[in-house]
Formats: C-alpha cells, structure tokens, sequence
C-alpha cells in the first residue's frame, strides 16, 4: 500500500543567515501549518544558532540540529534527513534559508508528490520557471551546471541544482545516503542521479526563484570545481549503463 504522505519535515540549512531566519520560518509555518521544521546550522559565526534556539523555544513545531562547523550544504542536508526518517516524517523538504525559495509555492510541490512523483524538483529553468534578481553570471552559472550534467550523465532533468525539493521518505531509504561523498551544491546534482538510478520518478515543477536581498551567498569557486569534477567521474563511471540503455 502506498504510503500516506501525513507528515512532511522541512529541513532549513543555515549558515550566517541570523536576520534571514525568522523570516523564513515565520512564512513556512503559515504556508504548512502541519509540517515541522528543522533548521540544521553548522555553528554559524553570526549567532544564527542562538537564534534558531530561540525560534525552538517558541514554537514546538520547529527543532535545531547544532553541527559542529562549516561542512557544505550535502552534510547538512545528510544529517537532516537522517534526523527525519528516524522520526518516521513521510516527507522531507529542502529549502533555503535566505527567501531564494518562496514556501508560499511548497503546497505546489508537495501536491505533485502526492500524485506520484518519488522526487518534486522545484524548478527554474522549465516553462514557468523564474529567476528574480539574478546577475547574468550566476544564470549562466546554473544553466550550464544544468546542461553539463545533461549531457555527462544523461538525467532528463532542466535544473539539476535546484535546492527547493520535496522527497518521499522511501526515496531517501531506497537511494541509500551512507556513501554520498558530495558536500557542495552538487549533491543535489548527486540525489537526483541517483534516484533516476533507482527508477523512481522525478517530476520538476516551475517555480520563481528570487535572489536574496540580505546576507551572503555562500557559493564558492570551491563549490563549482567539486561539482565539475565530481559530475565528470559520474559521466564516465556511468558510460557502460548508458551505452547498455541507450536514452
Ligand atoms: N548548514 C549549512 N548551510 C549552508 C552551507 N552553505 C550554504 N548553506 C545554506 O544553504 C542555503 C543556500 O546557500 P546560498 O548561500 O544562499 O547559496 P546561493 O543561493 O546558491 O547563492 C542557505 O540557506 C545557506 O545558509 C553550509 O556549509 N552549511
Ligand atoms: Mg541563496
């Protein structure tokens, strides 16, 4: 029988984003009232701990997972997602902290997983899809990230990189998270392999991407080489399944 998709845990990844955070959490628990919140800070300089503490003490929808240092988004998304299926939540969230994904568009994502979708991929570059506020650059940026990881391993998916996404949890148990090495924004480039691996279905839906209007944003030259390497060593250890399935 299929699962009931009851109860969804929304994991924030936090670093440095002490004015963002009430903000954001403040809009997601009115756009899901029911879903519980897990802001996952890697022990940011700018106090967001504090007061991602304080957001816990005021509203028992909302709980911190307290990481020892900067470790990249993948882990912290790793250890979130860990934290929910041992609470048993049916689905887990992904959404940054800094307003970039609007909540008000969540219900959205989380209808298309109800209607069978194994993965809801909250997406920029499909009709519909926009990007408010970008520079040019970082929407070459994420456009060729795309588009590199299209024709390098074949994932029929337009935004590879999107970080606003909706999981069933059985997606999560059957893709396995033990060995995921990707630490940088390239693990969402990693999960979505892995689960067109598994054969589950990704759907992607449009969604309006607006660029933060405070703090910074953490991308990295860091952050690009391991995604470009790491897609690189996916292409080429994944050319015999290709070849055996042509798409
Ligand atoms: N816990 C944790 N969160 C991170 C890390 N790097 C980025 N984030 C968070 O991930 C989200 C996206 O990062 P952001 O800097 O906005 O990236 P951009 O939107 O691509 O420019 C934000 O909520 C960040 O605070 C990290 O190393 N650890
Ligand atoms: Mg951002």
């Amino acid at each position: 029988m299929e699962r009931m998709l009851d109860r969804v845990l929304v994991i924030v990844p936090t670093y440095n984003e002490r004015e963002n955070l009430p903000m954001i959490v403040g809009r997601i628990r009115a756009a899901v009232p029911e879903a519980h919140l897990l802001i996952a800070d890697d022990n940011s300089p700018d106090g967001t701990g504090e007061v991602a503490d304080g957001l816990a003490a005021d509203d028992d929808h909302v709980s911190v997972l307290h990481r020892p240092g900067k470790q990249g988004l993948g882990a912290a998304y790793i250890e979130g997602f860990h934290w929910g299926l041992k609470e048993g939540f049916d689905v887990l969230v992904e959404i940054d902290a800094d307003g970039s994904h609007q909540p008000e568009e969540l219900p959205k994502l989380l209808e298309r997983l109800a209607d069978g979708a194994d993965l809801v991929v909250g997406s920029r570059w499909v009709p519909g899809g926009k990007v408010v506020n970008w520079p040019l650059s970082r929407e070459l940026l994420s456009r060729g990230a795309s588009l590199y990881s299209r024709i390098m391993l074949g994932v029929p998916i337009r935004d590879a990189t999107a970080g606003f996404r909706a999981y069933r949890a059985s997606t999560l148990e059957k893709i396995g998270l033990d060995d995921v090495e990707s630490q940088g924004y390239c693990f969402q480039i990693d999960l979505t392999l892995r689960t067109v691996h598994h054969g589950l279905r990704v759907a992607e839906v449009p969604i309006t991407f607006v660029e933060r209007t405070v703090g910074a944003s953490k991308m990295s030259r860091g952050i690009i080489v391991e995604a470009f390497w790491r897609v690189a060593v996916w292409g080429v250890a994944g050319l015999p399944r290709r070849l055996r399935r042509p798409r």
